[in-house]
């Protein structure tokens, strides 16, 4: 029975019907009866496993097909009228000539399965910034992500009202074909076309498809941001919480930076650290002028391996109740799950991520790992000890602060300032990362990740720069202070210098001593870079001044380089980069050739 009497609504799934032709329609109402019987038929058909529901209540494990297992950048689209408007780092296709394409495939996909409908709302609902969603799939995974980490059913239908402002979602898995998989984003239509995948960013809409890729389409034509960033909350010893928003590209921290736990240095002060969000910030400006940040999502759709009580305990404890793990180990002495990094002792009554038996001697599996690197776990916000207060606040959270960074083992220092907005919009252009197995293809590869958009930018990569400078201007000196960091510098044995995880916030408090004006920083061509001393290592082992120093070091040859580098991605994307921004190029290049 259809939940709504929206005409368009309802005109749009009979279309979906008409196309895919499935046995039977079920709308999602979100009702915890309706997903109970999911998740049973789900476990007859095979297709997920329930876990101990002792240690795990409420948990499942679900495998996707072993070609499937990230998201496919090369077979991600987006579809406008003109090309120019996608620009050269999307791929492009005349939304037409895309449709008459994947038509066919569409067509009676659905025959002999059920097709859901899942209504959803990005942002807590009732919130002004909240946006409605519609996806029909004919899979219960994604019913069941779906449900975690967005707003679904009734209250999202009732959130859309009458309107006809909500983005059509269509999801089919068909035959899991590479050759014929598609990601398909038409910004200007509100539509999203997902086909032969069943892998959470290829399938779970409301996610990069929709709150990153159309949202930041409608950003701009709307005057506000959707940033692929974490949002976080520091409070202080007097009560105050002061928020910061933090872009890095995917498998790169945010998720651990988001939820992390203060040192016992800031602890024993009464410093606390609160989630807002670990993955995507939708930003408006507030009638004070200042920027808020809203979370659109519901859940985290994290990577599991790493993840451990010492790495993430909040994490961690996130994941212990209804929580869907993919593409981990079974451990099958107890039922649960395993995967690197979550102890040092690997199961061996288990099963890798592929199903085949752990044999005790070599995994066969994916380079000796048991459990997929990409292995995820999808877990309910409200389960997250340190989750804000804030979370459903439909206002969201005035931002003092943005933090860009990536994976760089050499080039970036530990910690850096931009001079102003515009100098800090140059910044995030010039991002630059290692290639993680949160998308299929190469590990390790340095690339150019713009404001850690380059998968997820629903339009012209030039016109996106545009947007950012546009919105500092309207931000004026109420705009959050930008900054970059990188915790990935290695030594000359490759490990890692900085420790990472909870002691990242002794850099997170240096950030705020500036916005606050309480400390002074070097000035060096790249932008303000603090005095060692003013980074508070009190109680590191490993990290002396002098450790610190190098972590802060400088190499302006280096620094050419990959200035190099941003003038070839300016290039690239061609004229629509903005003027200033090639301005702010140049005056780096001068100030490091002195
Ligand atoms: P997406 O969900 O793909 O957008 O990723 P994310 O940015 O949320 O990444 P996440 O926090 O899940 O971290 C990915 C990997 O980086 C994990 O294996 C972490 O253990 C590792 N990592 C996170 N923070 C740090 C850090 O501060 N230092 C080091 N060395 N590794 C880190
Ligand atoms: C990312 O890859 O940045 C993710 C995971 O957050 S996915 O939803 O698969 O895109
Ligand atoms: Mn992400």
């Amino acid at each position: 029975m259809a939940l709504t009497n929206n005409q368009h609504v309802l005109d749009w799934v009979k279309e979906m019907e008409d196309l895919m032709t499935p046995d039977k329609t079920i709308w999602i109402d979100g009702s915890e009866g309706q997903l109970r019987a999911l998740r049973e038929e789900a476990f007859k058909t095979g297709e997920m496993t329930e876990l101990n529901q002792e240690k795990l209540p409420g948990c499942v494990l679900h495998h996707t097909a072993k070609n499937d297992v990230a998201r496919v950048e090369g077979r991600t689209f987006i579809c406008t009228k003109n090309k120019e408007d996608a620009g050269v780092i999307n791929n492009w296709m005349d939304p037409e000539e895309m449709k008459a394409k994947l038509v066919p495939m569409y067509t009676g996909c659905m025959k002999g399965r059920t097709m859901y409908v899942i209504p959803y709302c990005m942002g807590p609902i009732g919130s002004p910034f909240s946006k409605v969603g519609i996806e029909v799939t004919d899979s219960i995974y994604v019913v069941l992500n779906m449900d975690i980490m967005t707003r679904i059913g009734v209250k999202a239908l009732r959130q859309l009202g009458d309107s006809n402002d909500f983005v059509r979602g269509q999801h089919a898995k068909a035959d899991i074909n590479e050759e014929n998989r598609y990601i398909v984003q038409f910004p200007e239509e509100n539509a999203i076309w997902s086909i032969n995948s069943g892998y959470g960013g290829n399938v779970l809409l409301g996610k990069k498809c929709f709150a990153l890729r159309i949202a930041s389409y409608q950003g701009m034509k709307e005057g506000w941001m959707a940033e692929h960033m974490l949002i976080l909350g520091i409070e202080c010893p007097n009560g105050e919480t002061k928020y910061i928003t933090a872009a890095f590209p995917s498998a790169c921290g945010k998720t651990n930076l988001a939820m992390l736990i203060p040192p016992e240095v800031y602890a024993k002060q009464g410093y606390k650290v609160w989630t807002v969000g670990d993955d995507i910030a939708w930003m408006h400006i507030g009638e004070d002028g200042r920027l808020y940040a809203i979370n659109p999502e519901n859940g985290f759709f994290g990577v599991a391996p790493g993840t451990n009580e010492k790495s993430n305990p909040n994490a961690l404890h996130t994941t212990m109740k209804g929580t869907i793990f993919t593409n981990v180990a079974h451990n099958l002495a107890d039922n649960t799950v395993w995967w690197e990094g979550l102890d040092k002792n690997p199961p061996e009554d288990a099963q890798e991520w592929t199903g085949i038996p752990v044999n005790g001697k070599e995994y066969v599996a994916n380079g000796g790992k048991l459990a997929h690197p990409n292995s995820r776990f999808t877990a309910p916000a409200e389960n997250c000890p340190c989750l804000s207060k804030e979370f459903n606040n439909p206002m969201g959270v005035p931002v003092t602060a943005m933090v860009f960074g990536g994976r760089r083992a050499k080039t970036a220092p530990l910690v850096y300032q931009s001079f102003s907005w515009e100098h800090g919009v140059y910044v995030g252009s010039a991002m630059a990362s290692e290639t993680t197995a949160a998308a299929t293809g190469a590990v390790g590869v340095v690339r150019r990740d713009p404001m850690a958009m380059r998968p997820f930018c629903g339009y012209n990569m030039g016109d996106y720069f545009g947007h950012w400078l546009e919105m500092g201007k309207k931000l004026g000196d109420k705009a959050p202070k930008i900054f970059h960091v990188n915790w990935f510098r290695t030594d000359d044995n490759g490990h890692f210098i900085w420790p990472g995880f909870g002691d990242n916030m002794r850099v997170l408090m240096w950030m705020l001593d500036r916005c606050e004006g309480k400390v002074d920083a070097v000035e060096t061509p790249i932008g303000y870079v603090p005095k060692a001393e003013d980074i508070n290592i009190e109680g590191l082992s490993d990290i002396t001044l002098d450790v610190l120093k190098g972590l802060l070091e400088i190499d302006n040859d280096l620094w050419l380089e990959d200035v190099k580098g941003v003038e070839e991605l300016y290039d690239q994307i061609g004229e629509r980069v903005p003027a200033e921004l090639r301005k702010q190029l140049a005056d780096l290049r001068a100030r490091l050739s002195k």
